[in-house]
């Protein structure tokens, strides 16, 4: 008889982890865009006010940039980025047309109620080519929507302003319940944008939109407050496993 003939093995809980919902949805929205040819491009959290907001046409009179919508940081000519859309003038300006990025992280603004955070995440992309019309934004946010709630789901878009982008729109889907509920922004890159990052603006065009991830995780598992997923509750998380 072996010294193992009794052994017991120790019975190992099943406390394992998973990624939060919040990264699960964000790479899921990455994957669709990966497969769409959009490539993944990284930038820092802490901006300078130039490319958070000069180089994307927002105003110094612009209301986002005001103390009280935005963190300002280590003096005065640095921001917690406001949106991930600095990350593309970054790269745009080490890049030659055509290109198709896409952007994701963390974002901050000076919110706080049951649907907006001081901390968000955002996913965004952008493709610029030569003769990139509205025609084409319409058509891949429709193909975008139709991977993500299904190819019968009904969609709107709506006339928008955005500093960056003109014209804009803003997209709804309708809900079960006959709700239209908005779900992303986008638009026809400004023409200002495009030079500011020394691209041609004669003879490229491009198209962006932009996602909110904590919006979309909310629509997807029903969640209705969005203080429900940064509270640390087990209970709750375990659910995403
Ligand atoms: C560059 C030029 C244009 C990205 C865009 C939106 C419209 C938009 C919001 C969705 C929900 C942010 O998280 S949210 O509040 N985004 O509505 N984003 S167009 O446009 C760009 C990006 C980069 C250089």
């Amino acid at each position: 008889m072996s010294n193992l003939d009794n052994y017991k093995p120790p019975i190992i809980p099943d406390n394992s982890g998973t990624l939060h919902p919040i990264n699960q949805t964000k790479d899921y929205l990455l994957k669709v865009l990966a497969e769409m040819g959009f490539k993944k491009v990284h930038g820092p959290e802490i901006e300078t006010e130039e490319f958070n907001f000069d180089m994307l046409n927002i105003k110094k009179s612009h209301p986002a940039r005001q103390m009280h919508d935005t963190f300002y940081v280590e003096g005065k000519n640095n921001v917690l980025r406001t949106h991930t859309s600095p990350i593309q003038i970054r790269t745009m300006l080490e890049s030659k047309p055509p290109i198709a990025f896409s952007s994701a992280g963390k974002v901050y603004r000076k919110d706080d109620d049951a649907t907006h955070l001081p901390m968000f995440h955002q996913v965004e992309g952008i493709y610029v080519d030569e003769n990139v019309t509205f025609a084409n934004l319409k058509d891949l946010v429709h193909r975008i929507l139709h991977e993500l709630f299904g190819n019968n789901v009904e969609i709107r878009f709506r006339p928008s302003y955005f500093p960056f982008t003109e014209p804009s729109a803003e997209v709804d889907i309708l809900s079960e319940s006959g709700k239209w509920l908005e779900i992303l922004g986008c638009g026809i890159v400004n023409p200002i944008v495009l030079r500011n990052c020394n691209i041609d603006s004669k003879t490229y065009s491009g198209l962006a939109f932009g996602l909110g991830v904590e919006r979309i995780a909310m629509l997807k598992y029903g969640v209705n407050d969005i203080r429900e997923f940064y509270k640390s509750n087990l209970d709750f998380l375990a659910q995403f496993k």
